[in-house]
């Protein structure tokens, strides 16, 4: 279920000192980082407030203006979409990297290795935000993410941000690229999106992302079977993680066979061939020749508009999504579809009626 609270935000920024502030984005004790006066509770503040924070890259502002847009009530909605056409016109270039994997292939690892190259080599500016993949009721892994990304909630050009999946698409928060466009306007170049490689949540994270990058470990059993064929063509890139110790050869050998798997496939008309590299996100090896690739990426697409054209395609899907989440919202909140709703399904899972039936009588009753 989406949150209209606060409550389940957590921001990790570092502080100008250094250390890690973690502040819940509903506690009026928490930290102050910036200069934007915090506002207490759940009050909302003047549309001038959010924009104002930030666009001059003020962490509690953009935490505050994360929150604001994650909520579901009406007049937050309202006031998130002037928010976030205030701000559009000030968003630069930047660079968004769609991160997934299977659980525990070492997402979290790899995110702090490879930030910690674009803060620290690099020098630039990055957002992570991180799905939370758990359920709400266990919502554990904000601290798994926490200490496997150790280095990077220390460093101040880092800003974490894990979001609650809200049970939309399998895990990808409902309110990410909403997020994506607030960092990108607080100055963040880089936006990491990581997301566990379940069901529709690639699809979702693939076409808010300017490069897709799929982890796999190697090793575990036939090397081809495991991948699905879906996954295989939208990727922009793989890294075989973990390609460290007695893992080393197996990983190569990995490595050799997923290429020629990728070459089976047709090209995917950007331009572009994916390519597959091996990594240890915890030695540090491959880390730089990764992010060279997604920089040779952007390089080549850039140069035939064809990034523009991602995110534009994007763009356009998100629209379709939030008018069909809006709908099925309306629909929902109908009384009599919402007296009925559950009757009907429970008639349909016990084959009493079909789904044609029932679906007919909820749409017939809702037009009326
Ligand atoms: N040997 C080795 N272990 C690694 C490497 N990267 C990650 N790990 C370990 O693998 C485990 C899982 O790593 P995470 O980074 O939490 O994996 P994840 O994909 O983010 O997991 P979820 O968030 O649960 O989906 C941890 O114990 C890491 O220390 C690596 O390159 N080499
Ligand atoms: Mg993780």
């Amino acid at each position: 279920m989406p949150s209209s609270t606060d409550k389940t935000s957590l921001d990790v920024a570092a502080t100008p000192s250094g250390v890690a502030a973690v502040s819940a984005a509903s506690s009026a004790s928490a930290p102050t980082v910036g200069t934007a006066a915090r506002p207490r509770g759940r009050a909302r503040q003047p549309l001038e407030w959010y924009v104002d924070g930030v666009l001059a890259g003020d962490r509690v502002a953009l935490s505050r203006a994360i929150t604001l847009v994650e909520s579901t009530l009406p007049s937050d909605v309202e006031l998130s979409a002037l928010l976030l056409n205030a701000i559009l016109p000030s968003i630069g270039k930047t660079r968004r990297l769609g991160i997934t994997g299977v659980p525990g292939v070492g997402k979290s690892t790899f995110i702090d290795a490879l930030g910690m190259h674009v803060a620290r080599e690099c020098g630039e500016q990055l957002a992570v935000l991180s799905v939370d993949p758990s359920s709400p009721i266990s919502g554990g892994s904000i601290l798994g993410d926490k200490t496997r990304m150790a280095q990077l909630s220390m460093e101040e050009r880092a800003y974490i941000r894990p979001s609650p999946s809200g049970g939309h698409l399998g895990g990808v928060a409902r309110r990410t690229r909403e997020t994506i466009l607030l960092c990108e306007a607080a100055g963040f170049t880089n936006i990491f999106i990581e997301t566990v490689g379940v069901g529709q949540s690639e699809t979702a994270v693939r076409s808010m992302s300017d490069f897709f990058l799929l982890l796999m470990l190697a090793g575990a059993g036939d090397e081809l079977q495991g991948i699905k064929r879906g996954i295989i063509e939208m990727v922009d890139g793989m890294a075989i993680n973990k390609a460290d110790g007695d893992n080393k050869p197996k990983a190569e050998r990995a490595r050799i066979e997923y290429a020629s798997a990728l070459h089976m496939f047709p090209p995917s008309g950007d331009g572009w061939t994916p390519q597959v590299v091996c990594c240890s996100a915890l030695q540090n090896t491959g880390i730089d020749e990764i992010w060279q690739m997604v920089l040779d990426h952007e390089v080549k697409l850039e140069a035939l508009g064809k990034i523009e054209e991602r995110r534009r395609k994007g763009a356009l899907q998100w629209m379709n999504e939030l008018i069909s989440m809006g709908l099925e919202d309306i629909f929902c909140k109908h009384p009599v579809v919402a007296d009925r709703l559950p009757v009907l399904q429970q008639e349909v899972r016990d084959g009493r009626t079909t789904p044609l039936a029932a679906s007919f009588e909820l749409l017939r009753d809702f037009r009326q």
